[in-house]
């Protein structure tokens, strides 16, 4: 097979790491395996009605017993990193409110082992998503301070009878999706929506995303902390958040668009990122939120500050950004607008879309995007270490010939080069994802996968991606070694 854009390959750093994502509630099933408790998408999936297609992650693609047979897939692939998702609830069923689940442990462990046997580094979430249902009904789990305790005490865990043989943890995967759908659309877990909502039918309040997000930063930041204190000497790995990006590309050369389209990126990412790494919520957000917006404590701040490694970066699309703050905006209920900072999300301008669409609602082809995002979160972020941690494109369809998705992957991988070799410190690149899997509220009807999976035999098959990702890796590797 022809490899189109060769000539870029050459931009990877040595020890670069290419790898797949996944997450534990979309790739493992068997939800009560060895003693695991029920997390809130276990809950959520089987409360009728949430899940487009009415499917649950019970069995998902069953990796939890097939998992050996995904690392060969993965050493077939040539790739030297695997990211995925520890279950919260298989290592603490009850949170700290009942036992540790030494099974959940070995399981985690067995995994482990058998990446780094293959040369395999394991790239480890803590939360993607999930959390064990007890603390949801016991405290409201993100709403309350006390999450924290629980949150470190897991995290704690994991890095000793884990942290020997991992090398880089990640606390979250998208903070701001779970605070964005989780409680402002209430189209996740726990399905709370802000009163300002369009769809919104219960109405809670306003500030429920933000004390979300706030609890979830200090959680993080506490995470952290452990492992800075009593682990990472020892153990020498790093630790980084993931977030989810958007490029926001203003809607038009006016000083207000492009203000709008630095809003975005403040309400979106950066609501995240700024107080982790300056310990302070963008200004943008001060001004326009004021009170609402909670505020850190003096000794919250002592632990805040730089308190990560890396920054994960999950990178799929992009949209233009208008404003809605000096000028009127057509469409948006107002609170809405409010809370995306006065900036509306849009993929089209003057009837043109912003980019070639694709079977998914929500995900234009636009790779420009990917050097500009990873340019500016190296120019805010004092050029920290990034990995994109996930990247890639869906198909509803049943496609094997994935030309489209090769051509994405391709096109952003250039773009993520060019951004490279202008100096962005950019250390590895996941492609999401490893297998076709359970796709959050859309079920089993998009596919995401290098590899096709049969729902019903859990077969596995390589679609043409997989062959051509193959090949990308390994003519990278070898001009590097070369
Ligand atoms: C990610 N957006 O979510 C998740 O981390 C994965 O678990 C998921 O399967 C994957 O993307 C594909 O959907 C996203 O607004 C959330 O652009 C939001 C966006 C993109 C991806």
């Amino acid at each position: 097979m022809e490899l189109k854009g060769s000539s870029y390959c050459s931009s990877f750093p040595d020890n670069f790491l290419f790898g797949t994502a996944s997450s534990s509630y979309q790739f493992e099933g068997d939800i009560l395996a060895d003693g695991k408790g029920l997390s809130n998408w276990d809950n959520f999936t089987h409360s009728s009605g949430n899940i487009l297609d009415g499917s649950n992650g019970d069995i998902a693609v069953d990796h939890y017993h097939l998992y050996l047979e995904d690392i060969d897939l993965m050493e077939k692939l040539s790739v030297n990193s695997f990211r995925f998702s520890i279950s919260w609830a298989r290592i603490l069923p009850k949170g700290r409110f009942g036992n540790v689940n030494m099974a959940g442990i070995d399981h985690c462990s067995k995994c482990i082992d058998a990446l780094l046997r293959k040369g395999i580094q394991p790239f480890v979430t803590l939360t993607h998503y999930d959390v064990p249902q007890e603390l949801e009904e016991r405290y409201g789990a993100w709403l309350s301070p006390k999450i924290r305790i629980d949150f470190q005490y897991y995290a704690d865990i994991c890095f000793k009878f884990l942290g020997n043989r991992v090398k880089y943890w990640v606390t979250f995967n998208e903070p701001n999706v779970v605070a964005i759908r989780g409680y402002r659309s209430g189209i996740y877990p726990p399905s709370r929506c802000s009163r300002s909502y369009g769809n919104c039918s219960k109405g809670n309040s306003e500030k429920e995303p933000l004390i979300a997000a706030h609890n979830m930063i200090l959680c993080h930041a506490a995470a952290v902390n452990v492992y800075r204190t009593k682990y990472q000497k020892e153990q020498k790995g790093r630790i980084g958040i993931v977030m989810n990006s958007v490029w926001y590309e203003p809607f038009s050369n006016s000083s207000e668009d492009k203000l709008a389209a630095e809003r975005a990126q403040s309400f979106y990412m950066n609501w995240f990122l700024d107080p982790i790494m300056f310990g302070k919520y963008p200004e943008e957000m001060h001004r326009l939120l004021g009170p609402l917006l909670p505020v850190f404590s003096k000794k919250d701040l002592e632990c805040m500050s730089n308190s990560l490694d890396f920054i994960g970066i999950n990178h799929y699309t992009s949209f233009y950004s208008k404003d809605c703050m000096y000028s009127y905006c057509e469409s948006g209920a107002a609170g809405v607008i409010k809370s995306e900072g006065y900036a509306l999300r849009t993929a089209i301008r003057n009837g043109a879309l912003i980019g070639e669409p694709t079977e998914i609602d929500w995900l234009y082809v636009y790779p420009q995007g990917m050097e500009k995002i990873v340019t500016y979160i190296k120019d805010r972020y004092n050029n920290t270490p990034m990995f994109i941690t996930e990247n890639g494109v869906g198909t509803t369809s049943y496609i094997r010939n994935d030309v489209k998705r090769v051509e994405y992957m391709s096109s952003y991988l250039d773009s993520l080069a060019t951004a490279i070799r202008k100096g962005a410190d950019v250390r590895g690149y996941f492609a999401w994802a490893l297998l076709d899997n359970f796709e959050w509220i859309y079920g089993f009807t998009i596919r995401f996968g290098l590899y096709h999976v049969d729902f019903h035999t859990l077969k596995r098959t390589p679609r043409l991606s997989a062959a051509w990702y193959k090949e990308f890796i390994e003519t990278s590797k070898s001009i590097q070694t070369s």
